[in-house]
């Protein structure tokens, strides 16, 4: 159910489905977390069929996919999905790994204009930057939605951060480099002074596509990892790595953190490459904070995010997108570049509360092909 309840798709709308839709390796070598889980249903064959169906079910212009096992989909789910209209866009992990990011979205609705794949394994730019998860992203030129949108290209942003519950260490990592390859890409205007007179741009400043960052983060909403996401300003220093993700696991575990140990090379603690070359040209200067001593020295990012979703339910219940035999969580997020003036959220499916969990029971089930719970929203282009 769409809260605000919404049937139809007026023009200028668009709507966006993030899904983590259980790779069958991973189900596999996990095989404990599906103990109480009917075994027909653990299937790839079963569940294949149930997530095809609920993809064609859902029906959205968009959808960011995670845990997509590169060969299963392409031969069970993606041909249904090409013969509906929709593209395409593949990155898998780097390493053994089967599984990947995909986004598809619908060929009537949007044009392909770039993508850039982004792998974690970096050991060039951390120590920490040695997991092989990875990321997507996309710049999609809408069609007939109305003559301004037209002008304006949506960068999708998809991933799935590291899982280990002790180790947000990692996930900050992760997510700040994807953060300076959003940047890179999201930006629109192009600098293209000689190098005598080079402007010193701040990216605080930059001007932006609007953005859809979404994915599953392993981490909860009120966690450190995504208040940084939407107070666009952190200060790690002293936390423990357990406690950055929020997940159950993790809390009062792992080691604490120290601020120096997060910096990552050619990165600034605004989140942004120290230096931006190619077409660009041009350099981005350091934040406005560096009046702060180092080990009080705030992280930052140069966006505007809010969550597409609230974490509880109108009567105060938490939500939740997952649900395996060990533990339960809400994971799954769709941030939006809300201070964009092209941008508009209108409406999101309503996710499950623990009594609807217990209702539902566990899943994969005979309706569900997942462990994860599709989260969906609405969006105006203006
Ligand atoms: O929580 V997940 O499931 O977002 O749905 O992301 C990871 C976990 C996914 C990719 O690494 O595989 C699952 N215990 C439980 N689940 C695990 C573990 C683990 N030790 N390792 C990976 N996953």
């Amino acid at each position: 159910m769409w809260n605000p309840q919404s049937y139809d798709s007026p023009k200028g709308q668009f709507s966006l489905t993030t899904y983590n839709i259980l790779s069958q390796n991973l189900l596999l070598n996990h095989l404990y977390l599906y103990q109480d889980n009917i075994k027909s249903n653990l299937m790839w064959s079963h569940r294949a069929e149930r997530l095809k169906k609920e993809l064609l079910e859902m029906n959205s212009d968009i959808f960011c996919l995670q845990e997509v096992h590169m060969e299963n989909f392409k031969s069970h789910i993606l041909p249904s999905l090409i013969e509906r209209g929709y593209q395409a866009v593949f990155k898998q992990k780097t390493g053994p790994s089967q599984d990947g990011c995909s986004i598809l979205f619908k060929r009537d609705k949007f044009i392909f204009k770039d993508s850039r794949e982004v792998e974690f394994n970096r050991r060039d730019i951390s120590n920490l930057l040695d997991k092989d998860n990875v990321a997507l992203l996309v710049k999609l030129n809408p069609i007939g939605f109305n003559n301004k949108s037209t002008d304006t290209d949506l960068v999708i942003a998809n991933t799935h951060l590291l899982f280990n519950p002790k180790r947000g260490d990692i996930k900050i990592a992760q997510l700040r480099l994807l953060l300076a390859e959003i940047q890179q890409f999201a930006r629109t205007e192009q600098c293209l002074s000689t190098s005598a007179n080079r402007p010193q741009l701040d990216p605080f400043k930059l001007k932006y596509s609007p953005i859809i960052f979404c994915g599953d983060m392993n981490s909860e909403p009120s966690s450190p990892l995504i208040r940084f996401i939407k107070d666009g300003r952190a200060n790690f220093n002293g936390l423990l790595s357990g406690d950055i993700s929020g997940q159950r696991e993790g809390i009062q575990r792992g080691r604490e953190l120290l601020h120096r140990e997060l910096m990552l090379r050619g990165i600034g603690t605004n989140s942004c490459y120290k230096q931006q070359s190619g077409i660009y040209n041009c350099d981005a200067v350091a934040s406005t904070s560096a009046d702060f001593s180092v080990q009080n020295l705030a992280i930052e990012h140069v966006f505007k995010l809010a969550s597409a979703y609230p974490a509880i339910d109108e009567f105060g219940k938490k939500f939740y997108s997952m649900s395996t035999y060990l533990d339960i969580g809400f994971v799954d997020h769709i941030f939006y570049s809300f201070k964009h003036e092209n941008l508009r959220l209108s409406a999101f499916r309503q996710l499950l509360t623990k009594r609807n969990l217990n209702t539902i029971g566990t899943f994969p089930n005979s309706v569900l092909g997942s462990d994860h719970i599709a989260l969906s929203a609405k969006f105006f282009l203006l």
